[in-house]
Protein backbone atom coordinates (compact mmCIF):
# COMPACT_ATOMS: atom_id res chain seq x y z
CA UNK A 1 0.00 0.00 0.00
CA UNK A 2 2.32 2.38 1.18
CA UNK A 3 4.58 1.67 -2.81
CA UNK A 4 1.09 2.43 -4.25
CA UNK A 5 0.62 5.56 -2.29
CA UNK A 6 4.58 6.81 -2.93
CA UNK A 7 4.04 5.93 -6.39
CA UNK A 8 1.03 7.85 -7.17
CA UNK A 9 2.86 10.65 -4.97
CA UNK A 10 5.54 10.59 -7.78
CA UNK A 11 3.12 10.43 -10.40
CA UNK A 12 1.58 13.52 -9.31
CA UNK A 13 4.77 15.13 -9.23
CA UNK A 14 4.86 14.84 -12.64
CA UNK A 15 2.14 15.37 -14.05
CA UNK A 16 -0.17 16.75 -11.13
CA UNK A 17 1.88 19.48 -10.39
CA UNK A 18 2.36 20.50 -13.89
CA UNK A 19 -1.63 20.54 -14.30
CA UNK A 20 -1.99 22.59 -11.04
CA UNK A 21 0.84 24.95 -12.45
CA UNK A 22 -0.54 27.95 -14.20
CA UNK A 23 0.51 31.24 -16.00
CA UNK A 24 -2.70 32.61 -14.61
CA UNK A 25 -4.15 34.22 -13.02
CA UNK A 26 -2.25 37.10 -15.38
CA UNK A 27 -1.08 40.00 -12.50
CA UNK A 28 -1.21 43.30 -14.07
CA UNK A 29 -1.22 46.89 -13.92
CA UNK A 30 -3.85 48.94 -15.93
CA UNK A 31 -2.26 52.67 -16.29
CA UNK A 32 -5.18 54.65 -18.32
CA UNK A 33 -6.21 58.27 -19.74
CA UNK A 34 -9.77 57.19 -19.49
CA UNK A 35 -11.54 60.82 -19.64
CA UNK A 36 -10.87 61.56 -23.12
CA UNK A 37 -12.02 58.44 -25.03
CA UNK A 38 -14.39 55.92 -23.36
CA UNK A 39 -12.68 52.85 -24.73
CA UNK A 40 -10.46 53.25 -22.27
CA UNK A 41 -13.69 52.72 -19.42
CA UNK A 42 -15.17 49.07 -21.91
CA UNK A 43 -11.45 48.06 -21.13
CA UNK A 44 -11.33 47.79 -18.00
CA UNK A 45 -14.97 46.21 -18.15
CA UNK A 46 -13.49 43.73 -20.14
CA UNK A 47 -10.70 43.50 -17.43
CA UNK A 48 -13.40 42.67 -14.91
CA UNK A 49 -14.07 40.28 -17.14
CA UNK A 50 -11.18 38.23 -17.48
CA UNK A 51 -10.89 38.72 -13.47
CA UNK A 52 -14.30 37.05 -12.94
CA UNK A 53 -12.66 34.27 -15.44
CA UNK A 54 -9.24 33.65 -13.29
CA UNK A 55 -7.37 34.91 -16.25
CA UNK A 56 -6.24 38.02 -14.65
CA UNK A 57 -5.64 39.53 -11.36
CA UNK A 58 -5.80 43.69 -11.21
CA UNK A 59 -2.88 44.52 -8.95
CA UNK A 60 -3.88 48.82 -9.55
CA UNK A 61 -5.59 50.95 -11.77
CA UNK A 62 -2.88 54.05 -12.54
CA UNK A 63 -4.30 57.00 -13.67
CA UNK A 64 -2.47 59.84 -16.26
CA UNK A 65 -5.51 61.72 -16.62
CA UNK A 66 -5.22 64.82 -13.88
CA UNK A 67 -9.44 65.07 -14.43
CA UNK A 68 -10.50 64.77 -10.44
CA UNK A 69 -13.46 62.97 -11.96
CA UNK A 70 -11.13 60.03 -13.18
CA UNK A 71 -10.34 58.08 -9.52
CA UNK A 72 -14.05 58.74 -8.79
CA UNK A 73 -14.61 56.93 -12.14
CA UNK A 74 -12.31 54.45 -11.60
CA UNK A 75 -13.53 53.30 -8.43
CA UNK A 76 -17.10 53.04 -9.73
CA UNK A 77 -16.77 50.81 -12.23
CA UNK A 78 -14.72 49.02 -10.01
CA UNK A 79 -17.60 48.85 -7.37
CA UNK A 80 -20.11 47.90 -9.77
CA UNK A 81 -18.09 44.73 -10.47
CA UNK A 82 -18.02 43.93 -6.96
CA UNK A 83 -14.21 45.16 -6.79
CA UNK A 84 -14.03 48.95 -5.28
CA UNK A 85 -11.25 48.74 -3.41
CA UNK A 86 -8.64 47.85 -6.08
CA UNK A 87 -6.02 50.40 -5.44
CA UNK A 88 -6.00 53.55 -7.95
CA UNK A 89 -3.00 55.58 -8.75
CA UNK A 90 -3.26 59.27 -9.07
CA UNK A 91 -0.91 61.49 -11.37
CA UNK A 92 1.53 63.92 -10.31
CA UNK A 93 1.71 67.22 -11.97
CA UNK A 94 2.42 68.25 -14.44
CA UNK A 95 0.59 65.99 -16.42
CA UNK A 96 -2.89 65.71 -18.85
CA UNK A 97 -5.94 67.14 -17.73
CA UNK A 98 -9.32 66.39 -19.34
CA UNK A 99 -12.71 65.84 -17.96
CA UNK A 100 -14.28 64.70 -21.24
CA UNK A 101 -17.66 64.41 -22.26
CA UNK A 102 -18.83 61.84 -19.81
CA UNK A 103 -17.27 60.90 -16.68
CA UNK A 104 -19.24 63.38 -14.64
CA UNK A 105 -22.53 62.83 -16.57
CA UNK A 106 -22.30 58.81 -15.25
CA UNK A 107 -21.25 59.68 -11.92
CA UNK A 108 -24.13 62.19 -11.50
CA UNK A 109 -26.38 59.43 -12.79
CA UNK A 110 -25.02 56.19 -11.28
CA UNK A 111 -22.32 56.92 -8.57
CA UNK A 112 -24.92 56.27 -5.75
CA UNK A 113 -26.30 53.46 -6.78
CA UNK A 114 -23.23 51.46 -6.97
CA UNK A 115 -20.74 53.42 -4.72
CA UNK A 116 -21.85 52.14 -1.10
CA UNK A 117 -20.52 55.84 0.15
CA UNK A 118 -19.61 58.28 -2.55
CA UNK A 119 -18.33 60.58 -0.10
CA UNK A 120 -15.46 57.61 1.66
CA UNK A 121 -12.20 58.69 0.60
CA UNK A 122 -11.06 57.19 -2.31
CA UNK A 123 -8.52 53.58 -2.81
CA UNK A 124 -6.00 56.66 -4.01
CA UNK A 125 -2.57 57.49 -3.82
CA UNK A 126 0.17 59.06 -5.90
CA UNK A 127 0.98 57.09 -9.22
CA UNK A 128 4.45 56.13 -8.55
CA UNK A 129 4.64 54.79 -5.30
CA UNK A 130 1.56 52.34 -5.63
CA UNK A 131 3.95 51.32 -8.55
CA UNK A 132 6.69 50.85 -6.92
CA UNK A 133 5.28 49.47 -4.25
CA UNK A 134 3.25 46.61 -6.32
CA UNK A 135 6.16 45.21 -8.15
CA UNK A 136 8.19 45.64 -4.76
CA UNK A 137 5.63 43.08 -2.98
CA UNK A 138 5.32 40.80 -6.27
CA UNK A 139 7.56 37.84 -7.63
CA UNK A 140 9.94 37.93 -9.69
CA UNK A 141 9.20 38.51 -13.57
CA UNK A 142 5.59 38.23 -12.59
CA UNK A 143 3.72 41.72 -13.28
CA UNK A 144 2.08 42.69 -16.55
CA UNK A 145 1.99 46.30 -17.47
CA UNK A 146 -0.78 47.15 -19.71
CA UNK A 147 -1.13 51.00 -21.14
CA UNK A 148 -3.38 52.18 -23.12
CA UNK A 149 -2.96 56.24 -22.51
CA UNK A 150 0.07 58.56 -21.95
CA UNK A 151 3.38 57.33 -20.90
CA UNK A 152 3.78 59.64 -18.24
CA UNK A 153 3.20 57.58 -15.30
CA UNK A 154 5.77 54.39 -16.42
CA UNK A 155 7.96 57.03 -17.67
CA UNK A 156 8.07 58.73 -13.70
CA UNK A 157 8.36 55.19 -12.67
CA UNK A 158 11.17 53.94 -14.48
CA UNK A 159 12.91 56.89 -13.87
CA UNK A 160 12.42 56.60 -9.75
CA UNK A 161 14.93 56.46 -7.55
CA UNK A 162 15.77 54.13 -5.04
CA UNK A 163 13.66 54.84 -1.85
CA UNK A 164 11.83 53.46 1.64
CA UNK A 165 9.55 51.17 -0.79
CA UNK A 166 12.50 49.48 -2.05
CA UNK A 167 16.28 49.62 -2.51
CA UNK A 168 16.30 49.52 -6.32
CA UNK A 169 15.93 52.42 -8.95
CA UNK A 170 12.66 52.35 -11.10
CA UNK A 171 14.61 50.66 -14.03
CA UNK A 172 16.16 48.21 -11.80
CA UNK A 173 12.72 47.37 -10.27
CA UNK A 174 10.79 46.95 -13.35
CA UNK A 175 13.83 44.78 -14.37
CA UNK A 176 13.36 42.32 -11.82
CA UNK A 177 9.58 42.38 -11.37
CA UNK A 178 7.93 43.02 -14.58
CA UNK A 179 7.13 40.07 -17.38
CA UNK A 180 6.14 41.26 -20.57
CA UNK A 181 4.37 44.66 -21.24
CA UNK A 182 1.80 45.97 -24.04
CA UNK A 183 1.32 49.76 -24.81
CA UNK A 184 -1.06 51.37 -26.86
CA UNK A 185 1.06 53.77 -28.81
CA UNK A 186 3.09 54.67 -32.13
CA UNK A 187 1.29 53.90 -35.63
CA UNK A 188 3.41 50.90 -37.65
CA UNK A 189 1.69 50.19 -40.62
CA UNK A 190 -0.59 52.59 -42.58
CA UNK A 191 0.46 55.84 -41.82
CA UNK A 192 2.87 58.25 -43.33
CA UNK A 193 6.01 58.65 -40.76
CA UNK A 194 5.54 61.64 -40.03
CA UNK A 195 2.01 61.11 -38.30
CA UNK A 196 2.34 61.74 -34.22
CA UNK A 197 -0.12 59.00 -32.42
CA UNK A 198 -2.45 60.58 -30.02
CA UNK A 199 -1.11 58.80 -26.95
CA UNK A 200 2.58 60.00 -27.70
CA UNK A 201 1.65 63.58 -28.84
CA UNK A 202 0.17 64.10 -24.79
CA UNK A 203 3.78 63.37 -23.75
CA UNK A 204 6.37 62.40 -26.16
CA UNK A 205 8.81 62.74 -24.05
CA UNK A 206 7.73 60.15 -21.54
CA UNK A 207 7.09 58.12 -24.41
CA UNK A 208 10.83 58.19 -25.55
CA UNK A 209 11.99 57.13 -22.29
CA UNK A 210 10.17 54.25 -22.73
CA UNK A 211 11.25 53.43 -25.85
CA UNK A 212 14.74 54.20 -25.10
CA UNK A 213 14.86 52.77 -21.52
CA UNK A 214 12.11 50.08 -20.63
CA UNK A 215 14.07 46.86 -19.83
CA UNK A 216 11.80 43.99 -20.43
CA UNK A 217 9.87 43.30 -23.27
CA UNK A 218 7.19 45.32 -25.16
CA UNK A 219 4.35 43.99 -27.52
CA UNK A 220 3.21 47.46 -29.28
CA UNK A 221 -0.60 48.08 -30.33
CA UNK A 222 0.09 50.29 -33.01
CA UNK A 223 -3.29 52.82 -33.50
CA UNK A 224 -3.72 51.42 -36.97
CA UNK A 225 -5.14 47.99 -35.39
CA UNK A 226 -7.48 49.24 -32.57
CA UNK A 227 -8.38 51.76 -35.36
CA UNK A 228 -10.14 48.78 -37.61
CA UNK A 229 -12.28 47.46 -34.75
CA UNK A 230 -15.33 48.57 -33.55
CA UNK A 231 -19.26 47.55 -32.72
CA UNK A 232 -22.07 47.86 -34.66
CA UNK A 233 -24.07 50.33 -33.10
CA UNK A 234 -27.26 48.21 -33.16
CA UNK A 235 -25.49 45.38 -31.93
CA UNK A 236 -24.21 46.86 -28.79
CA UNK A 237 -27.21 48.56 -27.74
CA UNK A 238 -29.07 45.02 -27.96
CA UNK A 239 -26.17 43.31 -26.26
CA UNK A 240 -26.72 45.71 -23.18
CA UNK A 241 -30.35 46.09 -23.02
CA UNK A 242 -30.33 44.26 -20.00
CA UNK A 243 -28.48 46.37 -18.59
CA UNK A 244 -28.09 49.43 -19.64
CA UNK A 245 -27.02 51.30 -16.14
CA UNK A 246 -23.40 49.88 -16.84
CA UNK A 247 -21.36 52.47 -16.02
CA UNK A 248 -19.67 51.81 -19.18
CA UNK A 249 -22.15 51.46 -21.40
CA UNK A 250 -24.10 54.79 -19.95
CA UNK A 251 -21.03 56.59 -20.94
CA UNK A 252 -21.03 54.77 -24.20
CA UNK A 253 -24.15 56.65 -25.25
CA UNK A 254 -23.35 59.51 -23.67
CA UNK A 255 -19.92 60.14 -25.13
CA UNK A 256 -22.12 59.23 -28.35
CA UNK A 257 -22.25 56.35 -30.95
CA UNK A 258 -21.23 55.21 -33.61
CA UNK A 259 -17.48 54.21 -34.78
CA UNK A 260 -16.31 54.30 -31.12
CA UNK A 261 -13.06 52.71 -32.18
CA UNK A 262 -11.95 49.98 -29.73
CA UNK A 263 -8.31 50.95 -29.44
CA UNK A 264 -7.90 49.71 -25.57
CA UNK A 265 -9.40 46.85 -25.70
CA UNK A 266 -6.76 45.47 -27.80
CA UNK A 267 -4.45 45.43 -25.14
CA UNK A 268 -6.26 43.10 -22.14
CA UNK A 269 -7.36 40.79 -24.45
CA UNK A 270 -4.01 40.00 -26.34
CA UNK A 271 -2.80 39.10 -22.68
CA UNK A 272 -4.82 36.71 -22.46
CA UNK A 273 -5.85 35.90 -26.32
CA UNK A 274 -2.27 36.30 -28.25
CA UNK A 275 -3.38 33.53 -30.45
CA UNK A 276 -6.15 36.25 -31.97
CA UNK A 277 -3.50 38.35 -33.26
CA UNK A 278 -0.38 38.36 -35.23
CA UNK A 279 3.10 39.95 -34.11
CA UNK A 280 5.77 41.56 -36.24
CA UNK A 281 9.42 40.55 -36.40
CA UNK A 282 11.68 41.82 -33.71
CA UNK A 283 13.17 44.95 -33.47
CA UNK A 284 13.54 48.76 -31.24
CA UNK A 285 11.06 51.14 -31.44
CA UNK A 286 11.89 54.76 -31.01
CA UNK A 287 10.17 58.24 -30.99
CA UNK A 288 11.47 61.08 -32.95
CA UNK A 289 11.79 64.48 -30.85
CA UNK A 290 8.08 65.32 -33.13
CA UNK A 291 7.03 62.09 -31.92
CA UNK A 292 6.61 60.25 -35.17
CA UNK A 293 7.92 56.67 -34.30
CA UNK A 294 10.56 53.99 -36.16
CA UNK A 295 10.85 50.81 -36.11
CA UNK A 296 14.08 49.16 -36.79
CA UNK A 297 14.07 45.52 -37.29
CA UNK A 298 16.71 43.82 -35.08
CA UNK A 299 17.37 40.20 -34.32
CA UNK A 300 16.13 39.66 -30.81
CA UNK A 301 14.79 42.78 -30.38
CA UNK A 302 12.89 43.99 -27.26
CA UNK A 303 9.76 45.26 -29.04
CA UNK A 304 7.22 43.55 -31.37
CA UNK A 305 4.38 45.44 -32.84
CA UNK A 306 0.77 43.94 -33.79
CA UNK A 307 0.12 43.00 -37.61
CA UNK A 308 -2.66 44.58 -39.38
CA UNK A 309 -5.33 42.22 -38.77
CA UNK A 310 -7.23 41.06 -41.89
CA UNK A 311 -11.44 41.48 -41.96
CA UNK A 312 -11.82 37.92 -40.39
CA UNK A 313 -9.85 38.63 -37.55
CA UNK A 314 -11.36 41.91 -37.12
CA UNK A 315 -14.74 40.27 -36.61
CA UNK A 316 -13.61 37.59 -34.28
CA UNK A 317 -11.79 40.58 -32.45
CA UNK A 318 -15.09 42.46 -31.93
CA UNK A 319 -17.47 39.13 -31.48
CA UNK A 320 -15.05 38.41 -28.18
CA UNK A 321 -14.94 41.99 -27.40
CA UNK A 322 -18.64 41.94 -27.36
CA UNK A 323 -18.93 38.65 -24.92
CA UNK A 324 -16.38 40.47 -22.53
CA UNK A 325 -17.71 43.39 -22.13
CA UNK A 326 -21.39 42.59 -21.50
CA UNK A 327 -20.38 39.56 -19.05
CA UNK A 328 -22.31 40.75 -16.00
CA UNK A 329 -20.69 41.17 -12.50
CA UNK A 330 -19.53 37.64 -10.96
CA UNK A 331 -22.64 37.21 -7.90
CA UNK A 332 -21.53 37.14 -4.48
CA UNK A 333 -20.72 34.27 -2.59
CA1 LIG B 1 -6.89 55.46 -23.80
Amino acid sequence: MARRIFAFFCVFLLFGAALFASDYPKRIIYDTDLGGDVDDGLALSLIHAQISRGEVDLLAVTITNASRFVPRYVRMLNAYFGRPDIPIGVPEQPCAGMDGKFMQQTLDALETKYVADPSAPLPAESAVPLLRRVLAESPDHSVTFLMVGFATNLARLLDSPADEISPLTGKELIAQKADQTILMAGNYQDRPAEFVEYNVSYDIEAARRIADDWPTPIVWEGQETGARIYFPVERLHKIFASAPEMPAYDSCCRYGLPNMALWDLVVPFYLVHPEYLRLSEPGRVSFREDGSCVFTPEANGRDRYMILPTEEEIARLAEAFAWLVSQPPKPKN
